[in-house]
């Protein structure tokens, strides 16, 4: 269940690892029901695409759906993540974006810590991100982009934009990259979009520029991302913290299941 050498090696000189089927497919189904439930829940954890109707993502469903719960400790994703991190870990945010088809809008380009360390005082850039695809991920139902090695240089940007496109959230429209600094880090490292079957999981650094671009196929793109901060990096907060559904106050280390995440439910009898 942990990396090997050649895997270690690309995540650090890339900023990202594909490791296609990692799931099973009865696995992302019990995921995919899970999330359609969660969809129902209202609250503002739940955010809307533009046209006020179609969902754009759901964050913290680890704090309502079990499945979700327990596929955090699952050791097949929590053993590498620990292993890239080197350390102990919790999750700092957990969020389902929906990218749905015939419409889901795009995700700017950012990184990721340029968000934390502006919000929430987030000391260093210390998290593995794991992206789970809900669905196959193609070409055409807007698969993100990440600029490879593009972790390496620091934070391209430290500011926020004045208006906020969300509330909620902080959207990586409020943080996105000039077209100058895109263009200019393309023409140096070119771009990749890993795609794969639904259960393929992208471990990506907090630091790696990603976006990607609207949906306007008839497949949705539902994309789980599961934020592991290092246990030792809390946030330290300045005036009000952003609410729990964005940034997790569990911050106690998680231990690996005993078995993957589904098995372990049947063992319970759930
Ligand atoms: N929406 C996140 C937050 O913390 C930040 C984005 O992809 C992560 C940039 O509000
Ligand atoms: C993100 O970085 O949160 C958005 C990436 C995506 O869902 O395309
Ligand atoms: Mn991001």
């Amino acid at each position: 269940m942990l990396l090997n050498r050649n895997q270690l090696e690309s995540y650090r000189r890339d900023g990202f690892l594909l490791v296609e089927s990692l799931l099973e497919q009865t696995e992302v189904d019990a995921l995919c029901s899970a999330f359609v439930r969660d969809c129902a829940v209202p609250g503002p954890q739940r955010i809307a695409e533009d046209d006020g109707a179609a969902v754009r993502a759901v964050y913290a469903s680890h704090q309502r759906q079990p499945e979700f719960a327990d596929l955090i400790r699952d050791p097949r994703l929590l053993l590498p993540v620990e292993q890239l991190l080197g350390a102990d870990s919790y999750v700092y945010q957990f969020k389902i974006n929906a990218k749905p088809a015939f419409g889901g809008e795009k995700w700017s380009w950012h990184q990721d810590y340029t968000a934390w360390q502006i919000a929430d005082n987030l000391p260093a850039p210390l998290q593995v991100n794991i992206g789970v695809f809900l669905d196959d991920v193609t070409e055409f139902n807007g698969p993100v982009i990440y600029l490879p090695g593009s972790h390496r240089g620091g934070l391209l940007n430290d500011r926020r934009a004045e208006r906020a496109k969300s509330e909620q959230h902080l959207d990586p429209d409020d943080i996105a990259l000039t077209p100058e600094q895109l263009a200019s880090h393309v023409a140096r490292r070119g771009m990749v979009s890993p795609k794969g079957p639904a259960g393929s999981v992208v471990f990506f650094s907090s630091e790696v520029v990603h976006g990607s671009a609207p949906n306007m196929s008839p497949m949705a793109r539902r994309l789980l991302i599961a934020t592991y901060n290092d246990v030792s990096n809390l946030p330290s907060w300045q005036g009000e913290p952003r609410p729990d559904y964005v940034v997790c106050r569990d911050t106690e280390p998680l231990s690996p299941l005993d078995g993957t995440f589904l098995r372990q439910r049947e063992l319970v009898g759930v």
